[in-house]
């Protein structure tokens, strides 16, 4: 969703600049009919004095700083449709004791990209050399509420309701890095989005862009359902102020958490986490869990759904919005799709990593938890011969729950 240019945030707080940002200002009125680039360079150029240092150098005006050209970064990323982009230092300072210690208590469960690359999570420039700087930006994906959902409706967690963000947020960081490097040269970078070891929520809060709520996700005053990217680059650009708590004596995502995954603020172990149990886990679901997951097909929100913050939370971009029906299907109609439906419906989409196997496996949880129906049932008993273990093995458990049979406890 492009939001145009918020000319009033960008005006902020640096008279040197100022002057140099009604060279752009006047540029942007043509941005809309003109383009991104074209406007905003506005005839700017910069160049990398030796050592690294941002010098600004301007064929109109000489007072560029550093403070202007992350001005222009700011406002083209909200033409691109980012809901906020701040800068932060490439350094992760306590929050690599924070991830051994969640590693220690084997919190990553099977998660073992977690554990083999936490040095890398650690160390940015160890990831991509030279970084000192991370430009960190989130893009807004609430969608429109659909109505309340029935007990056999699937619920799908709003951030897979729509395309695919790993693809949706790198391409705009792609278009936003393509811009600074026609700004400033040379310019080293790399773009990511849950793509690689990058402590993503540490980053967005010591750029500003909110605080680590008591649920670990990046909370803000716009509230949570946002993405998070970064483009770690080598511009010694000053940081942003981190963003302070505002969680207070809130206790809300904890209390709401159906599995009692979230076991104490700020820790989640993710062995006990719906997301983790629906997305992650490749194998058979605890026994014990399977009752607490609910209806829930492909993660999770309640964590986020109860939280106060998330009343000021604002729609999200376009390219999130729900697609194929799948804020409002039935289990037994997401359970009767082929491989091959599975497949093209969800092209483009992040739930297909799961791949159909384990789609079949979580909904066959779901129709266990639902409400006993003839309807019901009979989607179990259709794939009650699957010839995938994992799958009869969860469609027995289901028949039986809903038989109300001791084999199922
Ligand atoms: C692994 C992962 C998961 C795992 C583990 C979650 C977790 N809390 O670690 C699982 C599969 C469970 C998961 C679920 C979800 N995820 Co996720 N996930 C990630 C990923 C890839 C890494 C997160 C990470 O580094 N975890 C490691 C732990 C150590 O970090 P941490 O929880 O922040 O812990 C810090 C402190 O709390 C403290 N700490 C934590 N535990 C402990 C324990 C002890 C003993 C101590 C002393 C300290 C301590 O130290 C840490 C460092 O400061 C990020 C993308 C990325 N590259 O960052 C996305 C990411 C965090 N996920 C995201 C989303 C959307 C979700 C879900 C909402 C999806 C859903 N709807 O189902 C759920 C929410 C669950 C939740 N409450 O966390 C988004 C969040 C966006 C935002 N607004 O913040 C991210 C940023 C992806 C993205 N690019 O947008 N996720
Ligand atoms: S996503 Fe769900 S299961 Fe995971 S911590 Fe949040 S509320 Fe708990
Ligand atoms: S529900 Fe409350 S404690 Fe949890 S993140 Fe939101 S404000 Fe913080």
């Amino acid at each position: 969703m492009a939001q145009g240019f918020d000319q009033g945030t960008n005006q902020r707080g640096f008279s040197g600049a100022e002057v140099a940002f009604k060279v752009n200002h006047q540029a942007a009125c043509h941005c809309r009919r003109q383009g991104l680039a074209s406007a905003l360079r506005g005839g700017l150029v910069w160049q990398r004095k030796k050592g690294g240092n941002i010098g600004g150098m301007h064929d109109l005006n000489s007072g560029f700083d550093e403070e202007a050209l992350k001005a222009a970064i700011r406002t083209a990323g909200r033409a691109l449709g980012f809901s906020d982009i701040g800068f932060a230092r490439a350094a992760v300072g306590d929050a690599a004791d924070g991830l051994r210690a969640w590693l220690d208590a084997g919190f990553h469960g099977e998660m073992d990209y977690m554990a083999r690359h936490a040095a890398l999570r650690a160390e940015p420039a160890a990831l991509h050399a030279g970084t000192v700087t991370v430009i960190s930006a989130a893009l807004d994906y609430l969608p429109p509420l659909a109505a309340p959902v029935a007990a056999d409706t699937a619920i799908i967690s709003r951030y897979a309701l729509g395309r695919d963000y790993h693809k949706v947020v790198r391409s705009r960081l792609q278009k936003l890095a393509d811009f600074i490097g026609e700004q400033v040269t040379p310019f080293g970078y790399r773009v990511f989005s849950d793509s690689a070891p990058v402590m993503e929520v540490h980053f967005a809060s010591q750029a500003g862009l909110g605080w680590q709520g008591k649920h670990t996700l990046l909370l803000s005053r716009n509230g949570s359902w946002r993405f998070l990217g970064e483009i770690y680059c080598d511009l010694p650009l000053a940081p942003d102020v981190p963003g302070d708590s505002h969680c207070g004596r809130c206790t809300a995502c904890i209390d709401a958490c159906p599995t009692r995954a979230i076991v104490a603020p700020y820790r989640v172990d993710a062995r006990r986490c719906i997301s983790y149990l629906t997305i992650e886990l490749a194998g058979p679901i605890p026994l014990e869990l399977r009752p607490l997951i609910g209806n829930r097909i492909y993660g999770c929100d309640d964590c986020q759904t109860c939280c106060p913050w998330n009343r000021f939370a604002r729609l999200g971009d376009p390219e999130f919005l729900p697609r194929h029906g799948l804020d409002r299907a039935s289990l037994s109609e997401l359970f009767a799709w082929s491989e091959t439906m599975f497949n093209e419906r969800l092209a483009g989409s992040p739930i297909r990593r799961i791949g159909h196997e384990r789609w079949l496996r979580n909904i066959a949880v779901a129709l266990g938890n639902a409400p006993p129906s003839a309807v019901n049932r009979a989607a179990l008993q259709s794939r009650a011969d699957h010839p995938s273990s994992l799958v009869r093995e969860h469609v027995a458990w289901a028949l039986a729950v809903t038989a109300g049979s001791p084999a199922a406890a």
